[in-house]
């Protein structure tokens, strides 16, 4: 099939042209013209292909790619599995919309949903077309099935651009600034952040559950959303016992546990979904990113009477689902079992956190270095402060990328550099990877 056409990219990184190289840079003058300027520039290097932890693109250079795509490509670039499973999938059906007539392979997907996320309850899903429909959904659901209104979200939270979750997104530039009114009934609670707070999990869960009753009401608030491992906001990761805490308060209180895995879940934190490291079990779990191997598919999962509380004909969407999104989820779910995905995360981790706190030793910009699996940051400071250092992080990733290798900043206060390798990402590019960052940051510093 497709995948034994022989690929042309390399497994090295190479930098031969000047970056953006000249191709890149006529790409980029005809998208100015009819591309939005309301879409962030990253790196504007325009790819060809990609394969493993390896883009080129169209000046010939090869980029080590440290960022999946924020977090999607977790399986890597161009797996022969999922081509087969989706090309073999374009060629029987692109589509028919599961609401008119509906195929094996969503019914396969939510099969697979109900078995990996946690909880060993009955529960079903509805298939979306990204995080922030996903994020959605979530609200919808949990305020029919509570026929509550107030949906808790948190500080530094990021889950998505529409409307209702542009309203759930704490970060004002560049996500909300003057797309207003937002919709109502969302409040935000105080997160647990170690580095900047210095609270123990208990303490922080006791602050934001004293928020959340004083100010809100518990019998008002038909949810609770966070991300157990928070993305955009800076790669957070709460103190330890902030997650159960505020599930046993969700339970005690007929609230909604939505833990948004859109960022953290299948296999990037070291275990298939970060509430696992503390044996959290949400009533719903949101999904997409790294679900589906780079096609777009999105999620949402929960227990089975509060998702079947639901009205027929209340969920849904044309595309939600699609039978080739569907195709390469299977795809790749089977690939991160039988390459054992979660186990390979905890290795990068491994590597990843001792190479940046030894560099962390001599370098006075690093605050902190964070983080599980194959989802590791580096918060950096001006030196002798914990004063934000967002001009170090851009110097960061601009080395970085004129080296070939692509890194990203997060944040609120855009001082964080987050490291999402591929999770195939090789030893040797992971070596390679690494040298270049720790250059970087000792350049920055
Ligand atoms: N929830 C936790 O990380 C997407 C955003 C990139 P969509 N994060 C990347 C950007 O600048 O738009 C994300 C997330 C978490 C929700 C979302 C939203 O997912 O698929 O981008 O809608």
């Amino acid at each position: 099939m497709v995948s034994s056409i022989e690929s042309s990219v390399g497994i090295e990184r190479k930098v031969v042209t000047e970056l953006p190289g000249p191709k890149s840079r006529a790409l980029h003058e005809r998208r100015r013209a009819v591309v939005s300027a309301g879409l962030t520039v990253g790196f504007p290097i325009y790819i060809e292909r990609a394969e493993g932890a390896i883009l080129r693109d169209v000046d010939g250079n090869q980029i080590l790619d440290l960022g999946s795509g924020i977090a999607v490509i977790s399986v890597g670039h161009a797996v022969p599995e999922i081509i087969d499973a989706v090309s073999a999938q374009v060629a029987a059906f692109t589509h028919t919309c599961f609401m008119v007539t509906p195929y094996e392979s969503y019914v396969e997907v939510c099969e697979e949903l109900a078995a990996v996320t946690p909880g060993d309850f009955a529960k079903t899903s509805v298939l979306i077309n990204s995080g922030s429909e996903a994020v959605e959904n979530a609200v919808k659901v949990a305020r029919l099935a509570t026929g509550r209104q107030a949906i808790v979200v948190f500080d530094h939270a990021y889950h998505g651009r529409t409307n209702l979750t542009m309203a759930l997104t704490a970060k004002n530039m560049p996500y909300k600034d003057r797309f207003g009114p937002f919709a109502p009934e969302i409040y935000r609670a105080p997160m647990s952040y170690p580095f900047r707070d210095g609270l123990s999990g208990a303490e922080a869960a006791e602050r934001a559950i004293k928020y959340i009753e004083t100010q809100v009401g518990a019998a008002n608030v038909a949810g609770l959303l966070i991300e157990p491992i928070q993305g955009e906001g800076g790669f957070v990761v709460p103190a330890d016992g902030f997650l159960p805490a505020l599930s046993a308060w969700t339970t005690k209180n007929g609230v909604v546990f939505i833990a948004d895995e859109i960022q953290s879940g299948f296999c990037r934190s070291g275990d298939w979904f970060a509430v696992n490291h503390e044996g959290v079990v949400p009533d719903m779990v949101v999904t997409a990113k790294g679900l589906a191997g780079g096609m777009p598919l999105a999620a949402l999962t929960g227990r089975a009477e509060l998702m079947n509380a639901v009205h027929e004909g209340g969920l849904g969407g044309t595309f939600g689902g699609n039978p080739v999104a569907a195709a390469a989820a299977l795809a790749t779910i089977k690939t991160m079992r039988d390459r054992n995905l979660v186990a390979r995360a905890r290795e990068i981790g491994e590597v990843v956190l001792s190479k940046l706190r030894s560099l962390q030793q001599d370098v006075a910009i690093i605050g902190e270095v964070r983080g599980r699996g194959a989802m590791i940051a580096m918060e950096l400071v001006v030196p002798g402060t914990k004063d934000p250092n967002a001009a170090a992080a851009k110097a960061v990733v601009n080395y970085c990328n004129q080296q070939g290798v692509i890194a990203l900043v997060c944040g609120t206060y855009g001082n964080v550099i987050r490291l999402l390798p591929p999770l195939v990402i090789t030893d040797e590019q992971l070596a390679d990877g690494l040298g270049v960052v720790a250059a970087a940051v000792r350049s920055a510093g």
